[in-house]
C-alpha cells in the first residue's frame, strides 16, 4: 500500500524485514545503510524499546527506474523479534509493500524460524494481508555458521508457497542486496500493474 508523493514526485514504498530475534535483521538494515550514498538516504531512526530496537529509514535507489515518471523511496523496517515486542510488531506491518523474511541457519534456530513465520502470518491477516499474496522474499542468513541448516530443509519446513529465496552472510554483506533487489523488484512489478 505504497503511498504517493505528488510534490516530490515519488512513490513511497514500505518493505519490512520480519524474523526471530538475532536473526540478523538489524545487520541487514546497517549494511544496506552504511553502503548507501549519503545523498539518497535519509536518517536511520532507532525506535527504542527496553532491549531490542525497530529500525527505520529510507532511501533512494539510483538504479531503480521511475514509474511514469515518479521515482521510488523504499523504507527500510525491521521489527524487535520477542514475543512482549507483538503489539509493534503488528504496527510496523500497516502499509507494508514487501516483506524479507531473515531466517537464521544455526541448527537450534529452527523452531523460532518457523514460530517467528506464524506469527508474521497471523499479523498480517489481522491486517488484511495475504503472506502468500504479497512480495515476498526468505532470506537464508548465517549460511556461515558451523553447520548450518541444509537450505532444502529450510525451503521445505518455512518456503511452503514457492516465494524467492536467497542464501546470505548479513555480516559480510553477502546476499544483502540480492535480497533487497528481490524484494524491491516484486514491489515495482505490483505497483506497474
Ligand atoms: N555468523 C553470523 N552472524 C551474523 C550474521 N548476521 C548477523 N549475525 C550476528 O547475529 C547477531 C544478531 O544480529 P542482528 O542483526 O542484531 O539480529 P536481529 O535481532 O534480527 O536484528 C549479531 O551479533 C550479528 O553480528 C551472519 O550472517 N553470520
Ligand atoms: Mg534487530
Amino acid at each position: 500500500m505504497s503511498f504517493i508523493n505528488y510534490a516530490a514526485k515519488e512513490l513511497n514504498c514500505k518493505i519490512v524485514y520480519y524474523g526471530p530475534g538475532l536473526g540478523g535483521k538489524t545487520t541487514n538494515l546497517q549494511y544496506i545503510y552504511n553502503t548507501t550514498n549519503p545523498d539518497s538516504k535519509g536518517k536511520m531512526i532507532s525506535l527504542t524499546g527496553e532491549t531490542e530496537r525497530t529500525l527505520f529509514f529510507d532511501f533512494l535507489p539510483l538504479n531503480i527506474g521511475e514509474i511514469r515518471g515518479f521515482k521510488t523511496r523504499f523504507h527500510l523496517y525491521t521489527v524487535p523479534g520477542q514475543h512482549f515486542y507483538d503489539a509493534s510488531r503488528k504496527l510496523v506491518l500497516k502499509g507494508v509493500d514487501g516483506i524479507v523474511f531473515v531466517a537464521d541457519s544455526n541448527v537450534d534456530r529452527m523452531e523460532d524460524n518457523l514460530e517467528s513465520l506464524k506469527s508474521l502470518d497471523s499479523n498480517l491477516r489481522e491486517q488484511g494481508y495475504d503472506m502468500h499474496q504479497i512480495p515476498f522474499v526468505f532470506q537464508w542468513n548465517k549460511r556461515d555458521v558451523e553447520n548450518p541448516i541444509p537450505v532444502r530443509v529450510l525451503h521445505d519446513q518455512l518456503n511452503t508457497f514457492g516465494a524467492e529465496e536467497f542464501e546470505a552472510v548479513a555480516v559480510k554483506g553477502v546476499g544483502v542486496f540480492d535480497t533487497l533487489k528481490s524484494a524491491s523488484k516484486q514491489i515495482l512489478k505490483v505497483l506497474r500493474t
